[in-house]
């Protein structure tokens, strides 16, 4: 049988076995086609039947989360933790709460890491979690009794060797501080079993910024791979949220314009630059929406969300050098995609998990258009996760340059090693097919040297 043909009947057995999980379908299909050329190269895969073990979760625990609301009244979300693939290390991988997750969005992610904590060289597995429980218009206190219902469930579940969650949309400090604290309180125990920690109790310096950093250091990487640099470039960047924030901050170190943001309701286009300030305050501190940021007296325009994804994202219409989708999946549309194009886009670097729909992908790849994909240009914050583990396993802080010294050399070596790959396979810059390949080989290596388990 041919190589296609077993692909084809694995992503059969995802639609058949898994109906209506449309993004992990997604995922698996770009990632399995991607991999035909090293499995040409090499039987083995097949021999050990790695594909069909590959896109089965280890384990996936779905529960219900019981809170009470500030009207006394008793909520119900529906809890995840799809723990994929620890052949490399403990599970590793963030929590999203978003009305939007469900099982299909869950296993994507965790799909995702995988190969993304592979490329990352550090011995972590993939999972994710989260819950479709909805952040927006609740109080601090429904927060935190969320958070406490949500880990009163999961605590069986992890552990620093099994299993360490850590943040995602909807998912930052001040969850982490409850789902930590409830944690302690249910088992007595002061474990590093969830990074992104206050770093008065077991933080990392630098992990908050590490995601969007990264991404920045991979595109400054790719660049300079091509001769170019970020250097007085034109970036818009989507998402006004974690990732998005310090993408936009590291962009202004390295002397680029970062000139967009967004979110839920709509987009920022400010042509002299983004006010970071004026952006984390009214994200970080306020819980707000961006409209307030065009009340200031500044040049800059607010387009409300269009009929989307019909009418494209309002960020992708901005002419710019390189574009950095930072909110969600799928919020790159192949519409979007002709449109960058059109406007001399030279990079789009993936700050999100799959921002960009199959389709946009197929045209991106025909196009000169150089093409950085999420699981290697936003590894830098499950890595840096990685290091408040090893912080934590030593009982020692590093300072914040020693770790942005080691995120800049992990982000480093993950574009070498995919650029590596893509030269290996014949397919020179194609970082799609070089980050699969480098990130599945190394796994399924290990699968193979343990055994059928
Ligand atoms: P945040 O919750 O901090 O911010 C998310 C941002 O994206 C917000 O601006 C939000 O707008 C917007 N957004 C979310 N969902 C949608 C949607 N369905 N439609 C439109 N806008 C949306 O999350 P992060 O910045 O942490 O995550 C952003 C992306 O980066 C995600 O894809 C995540 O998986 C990925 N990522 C995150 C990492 C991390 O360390 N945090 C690591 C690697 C990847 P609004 O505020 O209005 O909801
Ligand atoms: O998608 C991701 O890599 C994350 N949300 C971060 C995961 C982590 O464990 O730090």
């Amino acid at each position: 049988m041919s190589i296609t043909q077993d692909i084809d009947d694995v992503l059969a057995y995802i639609k058949e076995a898994s109906p209506g999980q449309d993004e992990f379908y997604q995922a698996a299909h770009e990632v399995l086609y991607s991999l035909i050329p090293l499995l040409e190269q090499d039987s083995r895969y097949m021999e050990f039947n790695i594909l069909e073990r590959i896109v089965v979760p280890e384990r996936s625990v779905i529960f219900r989360v019981n809170w009470i609301d500030d009207q006394g009244k008793i909520q119900t979300n529906v809890g995840y933790r799809i723990q994929f693939n620890s052949t490399i290390g403990p599970y590793k991988g963030g929590l999203r709460f978003h009305p939007s997750v469900n099982l299909g969005i869950v296993k994507f992610l965790g799909f995702e890491q995988i190969f993304k904590n592979s490329l990352t060289g550090l011995q972590i597995g993939g999972a994710k979690g989260g819950s479709n429980f909805d952040p927006k218009e609740k109080s601090d206190n429904e927060i935190m009794r969320f958070c406490q219902s949500f880990m009163s469930e999961l605590y069986k579940h992890i552990g620093k060797h099994r299993d360490v969650p850590a943040g995602d949309i909807g998912v930052g400090a001040r969850e982490i501080g409850y789902l930590f604290g409830q944690y302690k309180k249910l088992t007595g125990e002061f474990d590093g079993i969830l990074t992104g920690k206050g770093l008065n109790w077991g933080g990392s310096l630098v992990r908050k910024e590490a995601t969007g950093y990264g991404s920045v250091y991979f595109a400054q990487n790719f660049l300079e791979a091509c001769g170019k640099d970020l250097k007085g470039k034109k970036c818009t960047v989507s998402g006004s949220g974690n990732v998005a924030i310090y993408t936009i901050e590291k962009l202004y170190e390295f002397g680029a314009i970062p000139i967009s943001c967004s979110d839920s309701k709509g987009t920022i286009y400010h042509e002299e630059g983004i006010d970071l300030l004026r952006l984390k305050t009214i994200k970080e501190m306020h819980h707000d929406s961006l409209e307030s940021y065009a009340d200031i007296d500044c040049s800059c325009v607010y387009t409300p969300v269009r009929d989307y994804p019909k009418d494209g994202h309002a960020v992708w219409d901005i002419a710019c050098d390189v574009a950095f989708p930072s909110a969600t999946q799928n919020e790159l549309t192949l519409r979007d995609a002709k449109k960058l194009k059109e406007n001399g886009c030279i990079l789009i670097n993936e700050g999100a998990n799959m921002p960009t729909t199959a389709e946009a992908l197929k045209f991106i790849r025909k196009t000169d258009i150089l093409f950085s994909p999420g699981k290697a240009a936003n590894a830098g914050g499950v890595a840096t996760s990685q290091l408040e583990m090893s912080q934590n396993a030593s009982m020692a802080q590093w300072s914040f340059e020693e770790v942005d010294i080691k995120l800049r050399q992990i982000m480093k070596n993950i574009f070498k090693m995919a650029y590596d790959t893509s030269v290996e396979f014949e397919c020179e810059g194609d970082l799609v097919t070089g980050a699969n390949i480098a990130g599945f080989r190394k796994v399924a290596d290990s699968m193979i040297e343990q055994g059928a388990v």
